[in-house]
């Protein structure tokens, strides 16, 4: 089965890009594709009841239920900017939500998250992430007033801003060298993360490791074949996954924006 990986979307952040996301999403379905990971942070947020969906959510996810009618498995890998991705509200939108999403293509074990946390010292964040993940925060996103649920889940964006700047400087290159150790040392082959929006990649022997650019910012669709193989494509058709360490898109940080 072919399947295509798709990091950091944050589809309703910049003007047209639900248009963006929609093109991606047909040609997707063109190349044959029968099963796709979004590997977190789809929309600029993503709150699994529907009371929080804006016209550009149910756009895009109109999108995903076509895409299952037309056979195509819908995978979400939970980001930061994604709560309560279980909810039944997201039922027709995708076959199947969590932390983690794992196959075997070609005889090689693939694990799938969305990153965020990699980086264990990014203290402030990992208790943003604790609280507003919590079962008392479902709750309150269930009973809450709408508007004042809406103005909460869009406050997010700026709490994230505060709370995700570690990152957004470098690469946390030990925290992800370390993470992929472990995952390697349980038996994984090809560990992808999101997240990070700027490329990255480690291997070891037969094992590699890749952080996958952000759609955003790239449009880069991570095709994995039957046979185990992985190709990086961006929106303008050319392949990245060879070019060397530290060639410009490591280096380049234009991104600016949080993440
Ligand atoms: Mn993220």
């Amino acid at each position: 089965m072919l399947r295509a990986v798709l990091a950091d979307l944050h589809v309703g952040q910049d003007p047209g890009d639900l248009e963006r996301f929609l093109a991606t999403v047909a040609a997707i379905e063109r190349r044959g594709a029968g099963e796709v990971v979004f590997l977190g942070d789809l929309f600029r947020a993503l709150v699994g009841y529907s009371r929080f969906w804006d016209a550009t959510v149910r756009r895009g996810l109109d999108e995903l239920s076509a895409l299952r009618r037309s056979g195509v498995r819908v995978v979400m890998v939970e980001g930061n900017r994604d709560f309560f991705l279980d909810v039944a509200d997201l039922d027709p939108f995708r076959d199947t939500s969590g932390a983690v999403h794992s196959f075997v293509a070609g005889g090689r074990r693939f694990l799938l998250e969305h990153g965020d946390l990699v980086n264990r010292r990014d203290r402030s964040y990992l208790f943003w992430r604790a609280v507003s993940k919590s079962a008392v925060a479902r709750v309150w996103a269930r009973l809450l007033p709408r508007r004042l649920a809406q103005r909460i889940v869009l406050g997010t964006e700026s709490r994230l801003k505060a709370t995700n700047f570690t990152y957004r400087r470098r690469l946390p290159v030990a925290a992800l060298t370390a993470a992929a150790g472990r995952h390697f040392a349980a038996g994984v082959d090809v560990v992808l993360w999101g997240h990070f929006h700027r490329a990255w990649k480690l291997e070891q022997g037969r094992r590699e490791a890749h952080v996958v650019p952000g759609w955003l910012e790239t449009g880069t669709v991570v095709w994995i074949d039957g046979d185990g193989t992985l190709a990086f494509e961006t929106e303008r058709g050319q392949q990245i996954v060879d070019s060397a360490p530290g060639s410009w898109y490591q280096e380049e940080d234009s991104l600016g924006k949080a993440r």
